[in-house]
């Protein structure tokens, strides 16, 4: 690690650096320095990410162009550059690494611990779609190709089942059954997008609330990280895979489903900072946005459910169920979405 240090032009004599943050896909380190700048080193996730170089052009394109938007320098993340030139250094092993500034004085959160932090990701989310809007997006390099491509997704999803690699099927029957039940509504945003309906826009993609900071004093928005998977996209993806994650009633990985629920009052929270900080949305892709929600829920858990059947090669796991566990509250929250889709409906169309 001190070799990949000494590649970047940092301010001072790294100290310490460990492991830190609850990424599931690169491996993060947090860089103390002699000086009282800190850092944040990653490795970058080769199971991922297929060409890492690109994918940096990409993060390089887009934080400049918020920089030029914004006076506060903890307003973008700021990569640190290397001593050969460029923003990224590859080591002996392959394997790709990048520095950035860490963000001072600001915090970074699992759950929200009040309704305004969850609004507060909202706006962090809504403004990020709309000071991209102008950006070229041509010029942007597709990470992950067909990354909320939820019909591909189940393609991948009967591959993997078909393989069976740890004879793990037997035991998720319920689950598979769960997922094989909703196939056929897997494709309804994608088809919207086809016949015109639905506008391609600049989306984050990965729009968890721990990929937002907040300053730990205000409490208000920052900074959006994590732009790893920044590509065109709809906006019902980011408004989705926000309330997955954020208008839960439970963890992510939580292994008492009793305690995973819907939380309606985090959802209208979050449309009240979401929607209007998008700027100008149009009426259909507003209604579109709980169908946006069920369908990155689901997606999601059917990714933890494949990546089970698959020996957990993709996300980080800390015990041999996690995948399963994950999957099982995501599919629990798509169960509560049906059941309460009308009280939903009722929410999102105030702001239609
Ligand atoms: P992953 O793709 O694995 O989720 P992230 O880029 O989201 O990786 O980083 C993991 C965690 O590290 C974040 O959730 C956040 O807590 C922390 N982090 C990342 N970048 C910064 C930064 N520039 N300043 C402070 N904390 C950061
Ligand atoms: C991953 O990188 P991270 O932990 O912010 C994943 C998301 C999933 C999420 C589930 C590149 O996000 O798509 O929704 O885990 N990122 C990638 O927690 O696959
Ligand atoms: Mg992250």
């Amino acid at each position: 690690m001190e070799q990949v240090l000494s590649r970047f032009r940092l301010e001072g004599q790294p100290l310490s650096c460990e492991r830190y943050g609850e990424g599931h896909i690169n491996r993060t380190y947090l860089v103390v320095t002699d000086r009282p700048r800190r850092y944040i080193l990653q490795r970058v996730s080769r199971a991922a990410f297929h060409n890492i170089p690109a994918l940096m052009r990409n993060i390089e394109a887009v934080t400049a162009y918020l920089a030029r938007r914004s006076e506060d320098p903890r307003a973008s993340l700021r990569l640190i550059p290397t001593a050969e030139g460029g923003f990224w250094v590859q080591d002996e092993a392959g394997e790709y690494w990048r520095v950035y500034d860490f963000i001072e004085d600001s915090i970074c959160l699992q759950t929200p611990e009040t309704p305004e932090d969850f609004y507060q990701s909202g706006v962090a989310f809504g403004s990020f779609q709309r000071m991209l809007h102008d950006f070229p997006a041509e010029t942007l390099y597709e990470t992950i190709p067909g990354f909320h491509n939820t019909p591909n997704r189940y393609r991948i999803f009967h591959e993997t089942l078909r393989a069976d690699r740890l004879n793990r099927a037997d035991g998720v029957r319920k689950e598979i059954g769960f997922v094989l039940a909703r196939e056929a509504e897997a494709g309804s945003l994608l088809d919207l997008c086809a016949k015109g309906e639905l506008p391609l826009r600049v989306t984050h993609n990965d729009t968890k609330l721990n990929n937002v900071m907040l300053d730990s004093k205000t409490r208000k928005a920052l900074c959006v990280i994590d732009l790893d998977t920044v590509m065109p996209g709809l906006v019902a993806y980011d408004f989705g895979d926000s309330i997955r994650f954020g208008a839960s009633t439970a963890k992510e990985d939580e292994r008492d489903l009793d305690k995973v629920g819907l939380d309606l009052s985090l959802y209208r929270r979050f449309c009240e900072g979401f929607i209007p900080a998008c700027g100008a949305l149009a009426k259909k892709e507003i209604d579109t946005l709980p169908l946006g929600a069920k369908l990155m829920t689901l997606e999601c858990g059917l990714r933890f459910l494949t990546d089970y059947l698959d020996g957990d090669r993709y996300f980080s796991v800390d015990r041999p169920e996690h995948n399963l566990d994950r999957a099982r509250t995501q599919f629990k929250l798509v169960a509560e979405t049906e059941r309460r889709w009308d009280e939903i409906q009722q929410i999102v169309q105030a702001f239609a």
